[in-house]
């Protein structure tokens, strides 16, 4: 065997592994199958793989015709056909949200979790057996691809790597984790997270956005073995964004956005998660309105809200408190010809992208968040010299703390003082640091995430080299 070709840029075999995929297929009226692009900062990061490499991309067939596109094979998407009962147990029951709730810090500990005998069974009989069926379609893959570099990503494919390290001990594995990981895991039983943290350990490389979660990975770990575990912030594709941003699709919402408009805006973009922390965001601008008065009548803020995950109950239950507190905000400060909140709950991501341009301030406020591509997308984008105000807790604390204004996103008093400080803040001051912010996304593009993963790769290989050769 020769050694790996250690340049970042040469084609390499990968195969891709996530619960989504780059497409999704339906059917139009005449019966005809349409193509879907797949949603998501994941999907769109990864896409730029798929020009430049030899990729085949695994994930799981979500609707009818996925799964009759799984049925006919072939292809560079492979879509995993699963049992109905048991995809609802991994995805509705342990993925989204036990596993997210853990990983995220969002449980109120005295009354949740509760890991019961329904709960064992969706990990045994739907985590585990999805997870399965994504190992053994890996294993198929690497059938036709022996060289490639297998890429799992999430927290959807914990126990996949271990299952196919077993099947195939030479193979490459790599774990890209998107969410936080968080120094505290007691809330799994031990056979659940010790079976995580072994499902992790059997890739050769596992991988973080920050520091904050390689650190905390690593000392919960124990001995990591064959695993180097690395950190690099996922990024976006700054073209593409350009481009998008002087669309007609996004200058046609821009017109639209707030006829009248007041004197300053205060823009939130996310999907109605409650590791975003939207409620608390409104209790903070209702603070902000009750404290300083001068605001009344010349500030508003814009929530554009992706509705997400309304068939788990906790999910839906959130946005019903979201409807309500930002009416409660509306009724109690509102005035005519002024209305403090404008909440708009709608998948409309050109509408996003019309209000980055438009905010005079950017809360993103999470309660933790693996990185958060909305603090990047924003600034790049943005005309108006806005300052972006960000939670300690999101991981793209870590790269843009020097130019945001921080805040803890438990502490509402500290959320309204920092509105008030961006609001108030004089234009050279939000000119630096509107630029830094663009500068340092405008140099750390998708493509050097990639670049770094892949060099992480290849170091990884060249270590394995180096053992079967002493051998
Ligand atoms: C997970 C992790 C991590 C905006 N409006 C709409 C819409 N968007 C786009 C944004 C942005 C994406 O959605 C949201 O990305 P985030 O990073 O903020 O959050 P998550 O969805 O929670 O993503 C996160 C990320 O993975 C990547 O690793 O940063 O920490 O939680 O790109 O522009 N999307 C749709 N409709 C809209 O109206 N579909």
């Amino acid at each position: 065997m020769a050694p790996p070709d250690s340049e970042a840029s040469r084609r390499r075999s990968l195969i891709i592994v996530s619960n989504r995929g780059p497409v999704t297929y339906d059917r139009d009226a005449s019966g005809e199958r349409i193509e879907r692009r797949g949603g998501g900062g994941l999907v769109t990061a990864l896409r730029g793989l798929l020009e430049h490499h030899d990729v085949t991309w695994i994930a799981s067939a979500t609707t009818e015709e996925d799964r009759v596109v799984a049925g006919e094979g072939g292809g560079d998407v492979v879509l995993v056909a699963h049992d109905a009962a048991a995809y609802e147990g991994y995805y509705n029951v342990i993925a989204n949200p036990l596993l997210w709730f853990v990983q995220h810090s969002l449980y109120g500990l005295a009354s949740e979790p509760d890991v019961d005998r329904a709960m064992h069974g969706a990990w045994r009989d739907g985590y585990a057996v999805v997870n399965r069926a994504f190992a053994d379609a890996v294993v198929a893959e690497l059938d036709n691809k022996p060289d490639a570099t297998v890429f799992f990503h999430d927290y959807h494919l914990y126990l996949a790597p271990r299952m196919v390290r077993e099947l195939r001990p030479d193979a490459r594995l790599a774990h890209f984790v998107h969410i936080p990981w968080p120094e505290d895991w007691s809330a799994l039983p031990p056979a659940m997270r010790d079976a995580i943290t072994d499902g992790l350990l059997a890739n050769d490389v596992v991988a973080f956005h920050t520091e904050r979660w390689a650190r905390n990975f690593t000392a919960g770990a124990g001995a990591l073995g064959r695993t180097t575990v690395v950190h690099h912030p996922i990024s976006i594709d700054v073209g593409e964004f350009d481009e998008l941003a002087a669309s007609d699709g996004v200058r046609r919402r821009e017109e639209q956005l707030w006829p009248g408009r007041p004197e300053k805006l205060v823009v939130r973009v996310d999907r109605t998660d409650p590791s975003k922390n939207i409620v608390r965001g409104f209790r903070a601008f209702g603070l902000l309105l009750e404290e300083h008065r001068e605001w009344r009548g010349r500030v508003s803020m814009l929530a554009l809200l992706d509705p997400s995950r309304q068939s788990i109950p906790v999910y839906a239950d959130y946005l019903a408190t979201i409807e309500r507190v930002a009416s409660a905000v509306n009724e109690r400060f509102g005035e005519e010809g002024w209305r403090p909140v404008e909440l708009r709950v709608a998948d409309d991501f050109l509408q996003s992208v019309a209000a980055y341009k438009q905010y005079d301030v950017l809360l993103v406020n999470p309660v933790y968040d693996g990185l958060n591509l909305v603090a990047k997308e924003g600034p790049l984008v943005n005309l108006r010299a806005g300052v972006l105000v960000l939670s300690e807790n999101a991981g793209a604390y870590e790269e843009l703390s020097s130019w945001a204004v921080g805040v803890n996103p438990f502490d509402l008093a500290g959320q309204a003082d920092a509105l008030h400080e961006a609001l108030s803040m004089g234009e050279a001051e939000r000119q630096a640091r509107a630029e830094g912010l663009r500068e340092h996304v405008r140099m750390n593009d998708v493509r050097q995430w990639i670049e770094a993963l892949l060099a992480d790769f290849d170091q990884a290989a060249a270590r394995d080299y180096g053992v079967s050769a002493r051998r």
